[in-house]
């Protein structure tokens, strides 16, 4: 993609997603209605659709032959990441908002030919703007965000991720996961996989891995991570498929093959 045009892509999608921020701000307190989805625990509102409705309206004018790939629908039937694509989550960790009004984001990624030229993720309820440019850095509210050190270890991390883990489930022994549990120095769950990945960029977290997660949650965070030093994959090791569910492993590069070869795989069903 031309620079001219990634700027000014970048200056658009900034804008919007500030204001879209904004928007969910100003509306925090009013009653927003709370559907359910896969299962009583996967969750959407009014919020999820109308800021989901607010990036097609402005990107379909501005950007006519511009595809979005969507959570909740709005957006296009998309297969293929050929020509320009938005993906967008445009509301991640939808149960957060629902049940802590904070602790979610609003996440776009912009693919061009399947290349990731521009991530964004924006912390609404802390105001925190994370984003990436392909080639030339990840930022939080403008600061660039230095390249991952190198030389983490395990035994000295702290790896996001959800509990489902340690119950039986159909990925991963459990005892495989508990082990790594024990030799981590420390996890958290944040309930928001963008914001993951953005703290896995950050350096506040050496590692994030998970189950199950579509397109728009990963989309801005593998460019952030990407540009820091750190490895994104399946928790097998293979390369991500930004059109397909799968589970997502990203992490310091330093760690990535020890946590795959010692635990998932040992415990792999
Ligand atoms: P969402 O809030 O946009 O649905 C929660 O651990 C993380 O997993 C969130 O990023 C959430 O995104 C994502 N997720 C993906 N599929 C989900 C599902 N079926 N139910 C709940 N969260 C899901
Ligand atoms: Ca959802
Ligand atoms: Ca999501
Ligand atoms: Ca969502």
């Amino acid at each position: 993609m031309e620079k001219m045009e990634r700027n000014r892509l970048f200056r658009d999608a900034k804008e919007w997603i500030l204001e879209a921020g904004k928007e969910i701000r100003n509306k925090m307190s009013d009653p927003f209605e709370v559907d359910t989805k896969s299962n009583p625990n996967d969750l959407v509102t009014t919020m999820d659709r109308n800021t989901e409705k607010y990036f097609v309206d402005r990107i379909k004018t501005k950007y006519p032959d511009h595809l979005l790939l969507s959570e909740e629908g709005f957006g296009d039937d998309v297969r293929s990441l050929d020509g320009t694509v938005w993906i967008i989550d445009p509301i991640d960790g939808t149960m957060n908002f629902v049940q802590q009004k904070r602790n979610f984001a609003i996440s776009i990624g912009i693919y061009h030919h399947g290349i990731g030229e521009i991530g964004l993720i924006y912390n609404v309820m802390e105001d925190v703007l994370y984003h990436a440019i392909r080639g030339e850095g990840a930022y939080k509210n403008g600061e660039r965000l230095p390249h991952l050190k190198s030389g983490a270890v395990l035994e000295e991390s702290v790896i996001g991720l959800n509990h489902f883990w340690l119950c039986e489930n159909r990925l991963v022994e459990e005892k495989a996961m508990q082990k790594l549990v024990k030799t981590a120095r420390g996890t958290r769950t944040y309930g928001s996989a963008a914001l993951e990945f953005a703290f896995v960029a950050e350096g506040v977290l050496e590692g994030y891995i998970t189950m199950s997660l579509s397109p728009w949650d990963i989309a801005a965070g593998v460019i952030l991570v990407d540009e820091v030093g750190g490895i994104s994959t399946d928790i097998d090791g293979n390369q991500l498929n930004l059109v397909e569910k799968s589970s997502v492993f990203t992490s310091h590069p330093s760690i990535h093959r020890r946590i795959i070869e010692d635990f998932i795989q040992k415990g792999r069903k």
